[in-house]
């Protein structure tokens, strides 16, 4: 039946690891996927979630399955988390919110919904670069996948007039995505007066804006400060699609917490929309899974955990600030005539070096150091320990 089936090409960011895998090298190291390691470069369950999961099991819950759109004390406390206490567009009610598999689930929900519904232009407009999984998601709902300029290499810094020139190019209804804080894979951000202008130009141009916000925590170690543009956006008054993710602030990765919300017109307009996005849900996968959930819900509802949650987010977020200027007064150290600058500048997760494909390929085969093939570096997988083997190898592939 499948004779004609050809061979696909492993993931860019995934097929890393299992590269890394095969590696005997005790040296080696995986800097590919965006995974917070602890020092020792171990997974780290983070102590606001191991105390909320031993909670969970005390109460001895049952495992059915839980509503279409998840459980309101995840998805409420969630898109609070992303919009402030204070919001407006809360209060009033104008918020569809919905638990999701994840950050995936909630852009694939998303594209779900907007392929079937949005009136306007298909077209969705991407930075260049992006995450690797942003163009299938969106294609596979059928919608098409356009790019505005982002990064400009040459300064290793975001090409701002690039992208509003861009933005203002980009046809009337258009589906803008855009990366709320910690740009994967980039690490750089616009500045708070650039959000205020991206956020002009989108009204101005009547861009629909659909906000992945993966990270919120991981950039400046603050979850309000991280949220300064999703904030911007509500106070400047557009309707919107936002994606959550739990996996790298609470370290939920495989437990797939996350939450999709479309911040509405009105609330009547709210209800037809969450009436639709169940049925969008239902025909993909019935119900969100059950676990990740109760325990992101038991930190964000207790003042403890929560508290104890916000000082492991920013420990994670500090350890990264670390290992970047250790990272860059290592190269320093060894005499590189290059600029490593931006290894310090850039935030978040990860690291755009400005390596070339053969200096990647080449520190994968010679110094068993892997990451994905644009020279992104997760920084989440840097030690103390292997942070000067790491400067050392790249050193001599730059020399
Ligand atoms: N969006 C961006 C930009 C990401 O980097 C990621 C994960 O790496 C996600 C969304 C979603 O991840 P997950 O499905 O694990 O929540
Ligand atoms: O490192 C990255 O950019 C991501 C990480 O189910 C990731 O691709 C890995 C697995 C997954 C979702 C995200």
């Amino acid at each position: 039946w499948f004779s004609e089936v050809k061979m696909g090409p492993p993931d860019a960011i995934l097929g890393v690891t299992e590269a890394f895998k095969r590696d005997q090298n005790p040296k080696k190291m995986n800097v590919g996927v965006g995974a917070y390691r602890d020092d020792n470069t171990k997974p780290f369950v983070l102590p606001s979630v191991r105390e909320a999961e031993k909670r969970v099991l005390g109460r001895g819950l049952d495992k059915e399955y839980a509503p279409i759109i998840g459980f309101p004390e995840f998805y409420n406390k969630a898109i609070e988390l992303a919009l402030g206490k204070d919001s407006k567009r809360l209060q009033a009610k104008h918020n569809v919110t919905t638990q999701t598999i994840s950050g995936t689930g909630a852009l694939r929900v998303g594209a779900a919904f907007l392929s079937r519904f949005w009136t306007g232009c298909r077209d969705v407009y991407m930075p260049n670069p992006t995450w690797g999984n942003h163009v299938p998601i969106f294609e596979h709902s059928g919608l098409s996948v356009k790019r505005y300029r982002y990064y400009n290499p040459a300064s290793c810094d975001l090409d701002f007039s690039g992208m509003i020139e861009d933005l203002k190019k980009a046809p009337e209804g258009a589906i803008v995505l855009l990366h709320a804080c910690a740009h994967n894979p980039t690490g750089v951000d616009p500045t708070v007066e650039q959000w205020r202008e991206i956020s002009k130009v989108v009204k101005d141009r009547k861009l629909y804006p659909f906000i992945d916000f993966a990270y919120q925590g991981f950039a400046s170690g603050d979850v309000d400060r991280d949220a300064q543009a999703v904030r911007i956006f509500e106070a400047d008054g557009h309707d919107f699609c936002l994606a959550q993710s739990f996996a790298k602030n609470m370290g939920l990765y495989g437990e797939r917490a996350g939450a999709f919300t479309v911040v509405c017109t009105d609330e009547e307009e709210a209800a037809r929309v969450m009436s639709q996005v169940k049925i969008i849900i239902r025909g993909l996968y019935s119900s969100p899974p059950i676990h990740g959930a109760r325990i992101a819900a038991e930190i964000l509802n207790s003042d403890d955990l929560r508290k104890q949650w916000l000082v492991d987010v920013k420990q994670m977020a500090d350890r990264i600030i670390d290992a970047r200027c250790t990272l860059r007064e290592n190269l320093k150290k060894l005499g590189s005539s290059r600029s490593w600058e931006h290894i310090v500048n850039q935030i978040g997760m990860f690291c755009f070096t400005g390596l070339k494909p053969e200096q990647v390929t080449k520190l994968a085969k010679e110094y068993s150091i892997y990451m994905t093939q644009d020279g992104r570096i997760s920084m989440a997988g840097v030690s103390s320990k292997n942070v000067d083997y790491l400067a050392e190898s790249i050193h001599k592939v730059t020399k």
